[in-house]
């Protein structure tokens, strides 16, 4: 398409890929744990002894509770059991190389104590700034810490979703000022944060104030160079969202995958950074106390997802919604240990991971190639009952050898078929898990 390039003051601000270290950084890191967790872990998606189904963290809105009444949910935030030791040792365990954290959800309470708005952390039983404790204890075990940051609030009474009136504009633009200050008081005061993930950028309001989205982007750049900032932020100067008006991608990388990944061989998204981030129950990101009212994901479905998504060389999410005594619940730290016990032996397989070009999937699983030292292997999901393995190698390419990840000695034979066609023989030995397998290439000329 010969489609003429619009003149933008608010668009995307380079193209391609970012390759400086903070970029590579993030984007080797693969894995993360996303967080969620602010006033709605208390109720728990529980109203006057009515369960709301759709999200604990919406329950503002589905139960139609008023400000004043959600807003004294403040008054009981005390979360005695909260050990960021113990989280930060969780996802050590579980294998995640950053975590995101709600530092202000929908509901506009801060989990630091901000000088711009009193509904904070500091006004609560608890008192304590959760953010700085979590900075601390995660980076203690060498974990990333991002900032997740609503802009959409519905707490604060200069929030518009659209822009009608002189009125509407004035208030607008004295809620922009207000998340400004908020942002450049989270870059500030927590030196080591490594990206700030946007949210809540979807109503008119902002949509029309694109230019606003550029200038936060560039604060923080500014403020804390390298920082990483999601796709999610940006509106151009006609509104159009993550992908400017010419189709080029704002911010440093796409995070419209929630939920949701791209298919398998949607080789597109290869060409520019990506993250997806999910839920284990189907839509819930706050803690909801009933886990049985949806389907929740098994660790292995989770462990597929993060292949997956490593094959397409994009980043996985995995969200946690922790309760409001401060635990983690049980089925979460169990899902978490299981992937953990995964990763212990298989994360060669993901850290750095990225597409193995050449390499066409398989019905078996994913193929993932390690961006630095260019090891290829292979993430096996489903074992055909002949123990076979079919790969179909790139054009001038064969395999010297074939082994388990989990023990190198394993014997895995290797033949020929046809042209291009390999059969694997895996050993005869049960697979209760997905595992890895190292392959050694060799040019054949
Ligand atoms: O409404 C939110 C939701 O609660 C959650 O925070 C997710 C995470 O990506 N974002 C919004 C929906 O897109």
């Amino acid at each position: 398409q010969n489609r003429e390039k619009k003149q933008l003051k608010y668009g995307a601000q380079y193209k391609g890929k970012r390759e400086d270290a903070a970029m590579q950084k993030w984007r080797s890191n693969r894995f993360g744990q996303f967080i969620h967790w602010g006033l709605y872990a208390i109720p728990g998606g529980e109203w006057k002894g009515k369960t709301y189904p759709y999200a604990a963290e919406f329950l503002k809105s589905s139960a139609h509770i008023s400000n004043a009444t959600w807003d004294s949910l403040s008054y009981k935030f005390n979360p005695v059991k909260f050990d960021p030791k113990a989280w930060a040792k969780m996802a050590k365990n579980m294998g995640v190389k950053y975590m995101t954290i709600t530092t202000k959800h929908h509901e506009g309470f801060s989990l630091w104590p901000s000088k711009y708005s009193e509904f904070n952390v500091a006004n609560t039983p608890y008192k304590k700034d959760i953010i700085g404790a979590l900075v601390k204890a995660y980076n203690s075990e060498g974990i990333d810490v991002n900032f997740y940051y609503s802009v959409l609030d519905w707490h604060h009474p200069d929030w518009r979703y659209d822009i009608q009136s002189k009125e509407d504009s004035i208030a607008f633009s004295r809620y922009l000022n207000f998340a400004q200050n908020q942002l450049r008081e989270l870059a500030e005061n927590y030196p080591t944060v490594k990206g700030f993930w946007f949210d809540g950028t979807w109503d008119k309001s902002i949509k029309k104030n694109g230019w606003w989205t550029l200038k936060i982007e560039k604060m923080l750049k500014e403020i804390r160079p390298g920082v990483v900032v999601n796709s999610r932020l940006r509106a151009d100067d006609f509104g159009s969202r993550h992908f400017d008006s010419n189709g080029d991608m704002m911010g440093d990388y796409e995070s419209g995958y929630e939920r949701r990944l791209p298919s398998p061989t949607d080789t597109q998204v290869i060409h520019r950074d990506w993250e997806a981030c999910m839920t284990i129950p189907e839509n819930q990101w706050g803690y909801h106390k009933k886990w049985d009212i949806s389907y929740t994901k098994t660790p292995f479905e989770l462990i597929e997802m993060l292949a997956q998504t490593t094959s397409l060389g994009g980043n996985f999410l995995l969200n946690f919604g922790p309760q409001a005594d401060g635990m983690i619940r049980t089925e979460e730290q169990q899902i978490a240990e299981t992937i953990g016990n995964w990763m212990k032996i298989n994360h060669p397989a993901i850290y750095n991971g990225g597409y193995a070009k050449g390499w066409q999937r398989q019905d078996w699983g994913y193929f993932t190639q390690n961006e630095k030292d260019k090891k290829l292997y292979a993430i096996v999901f489903n074992i055909p009952i002949s123990g076979i393995l079919k790969i179909q190698t790139p054009e001038g390419v064969s395999i010297g050898k074939a082994s388990l990840l989990e023990n190198t000695n394993s014997k895995i034979t290797i033949k020929e078929i046809a042209k291009r066609q390999i059969n694997l023989y895996l050993p005869k030995q049960s697979f209760p898990a997905p595992f890895v397998i190292v392959l050694d290439t060799a040019n054949e000329n």
